[in-house]
C-alpha cells in the first residue's frame, strides 16, 4: 500500500522529510514498530536487528548502554540498520542548555553522525532544539527532534500543563518531527492528539502485548489501542528482544499496529 494513502491526513498534513521517511518505511513493512535494542553488547545488537529487522521500521538506540562499544562495530551496525531501511533514533533525552547539547551530539559516541532522530527535554527551554540541530549541521547533516510530551513510568513529573507547554512550543519548531507520548494510558494519547493536530508524530512507549505493569515503575498499554488514540509508531524493547522468538513477537507487534492504522483510517 502507498504511504499516502496508508497515512492519511498525517501524509497530507505538511509532515517533515524524515517523518515521511518512516511514513514510506512503515507502509512498505507495515509496522509502526520502533524497535527499542536495549541490548547491552555488540553481538547481541547485532543479532537482534538479523532476527527482526523486517518486520521494525526504527530502530531505537541507548548507545551508552553497550559495554563492549567501539566505534567501528557501532558504524558497522548502522550500515546494518540502513541496509534494512531504518531510521536510527537515539534515545539520549538531552536537557541541558543549547550550547551544551549541540556539544553533546558530537563527543565520543558523536551522535550527530549517525542518528536521525533524537529524543529531548524541553525542560531547559526551547534553545535545546536548535542547540541539537546545530549538531546535526555542524556535519552536514539533516535530523528531527523527539520531544518528551509525557512519560509512560509512573509518577513522572510531566504533569498536563508542562505537556500543553511542550506541545506549543514544539509545534511552532521545524527541527522538532514530534512527540513521545505515553503509550500506556490511551485517554492520555487521545488528549496528547488534540493537542498536536496533524501535523507532527506522536511515538510511544510504553507498550506490550501483555498489559500492565513492567519493571521498576514501566507501565503497558496495549499496542493497537494506542495507535487507535492516535500513535504513529509503537516503541517496542523487552516485548521483542526478551522473547524467546524475537522475529515472531516483531511480526505480532507489527501486525498489532498495522491493524490500528488501518482501523484509524478507515
Ligand atoms: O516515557 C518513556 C520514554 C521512553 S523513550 N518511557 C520509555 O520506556 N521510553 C523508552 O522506551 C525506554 O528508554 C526504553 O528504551 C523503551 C521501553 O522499553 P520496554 O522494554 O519497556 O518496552
Amino acid at each position: 500500500m502507498e504511504a499516502a494513502e496508508a497515512w492519511g491526513l498525517r501524509w497530507s498534513a505538511g509532515a517533515s522529510p524524515l517523518a515521511k521517511r518512516y511514513m514510506e518505511v512503515a507502509a512498505a513493512k507495515q509496522s509502526l514498530v520502533c524497535l527499542a535494542a536495549d541490548r547491552n553488547t555488540m553481538a547481541g545488537l547485532f543479532e537482534l536487528i538479523e532476527e527482526v529487522g523486517e518486520h521494525v521500521a526504527a530502530l531505537k538506540t541507548h548507545v551508552d548502554l553497550v559495554d563492549d562499544w567501539t566505534s567501528e562495530a557501532w558504524s558497522d551496525f548502522c550500515s546494518k540498520a540502513n541496509e534494512q531501511n531504518l531510521l536510527i533514533f537515539e534515545d539520549r533525552k538531552f536537557a541541558d542548555i543549547g550550547a551544551i547539547s549541540r556539544a553533546q551530539m558530537a563527543g565520543k559516541y558523536d551522535i550527530r553522525s549517525w542518528s536521525d532522530l533524537v529524543t529531548a527535554h524541553l525542560i531547559s527551554g526551547p534553545d535545546i532544539v536548535d542547540g541539537l540541530q546545530a549538531g546535526w549541521q555542524d556535519v552536514g547533516r539533516q535530523g528531527g527532534v523527539l520531544l518528551l510530551a509525557q512519560m509512560s513510568s509512573r509518577g513522572n513529573l510531566l504533569v498536563p500543563s508542562y505537556t500543553d507547554e511542550v506541545v506549543a512550543k514544539g509545534r511552532q519548531h521545524g527541527g522538532v518531527v514530534g512527540f513521545i507520548g505515553n503509550g500506556s494510558r490511551p485517554q492520555e494519547l487521545v488528549a496528547l492528539r488534540n493537542k498536536v493536530g496533524e501535523e507532527k508524530m506522536i511515538w510511544t512507549p510504553g507498550v506490550n502485548l501483555a498489559v500492565g505493569d513492567g519493571a521498576m515503575g514501566q507501565r503497558y498499554g496495549d499496542p493497537m489501542e494506542a495507535v487507535l488514540s492516535g500513535s504513529d509508531c509503537i516503541i517496542v524493547g523487552s516485548g521483542i528482544h526478551r522473547a524467546e522468538q524475537p522475529a515472531l513477537a516483531a511480526k505480532a507487534y507489527a501486525d498489532a499496529s498495522w491493524k490500528g492504522l488501518m482501523q484509524r483510517n478507515g
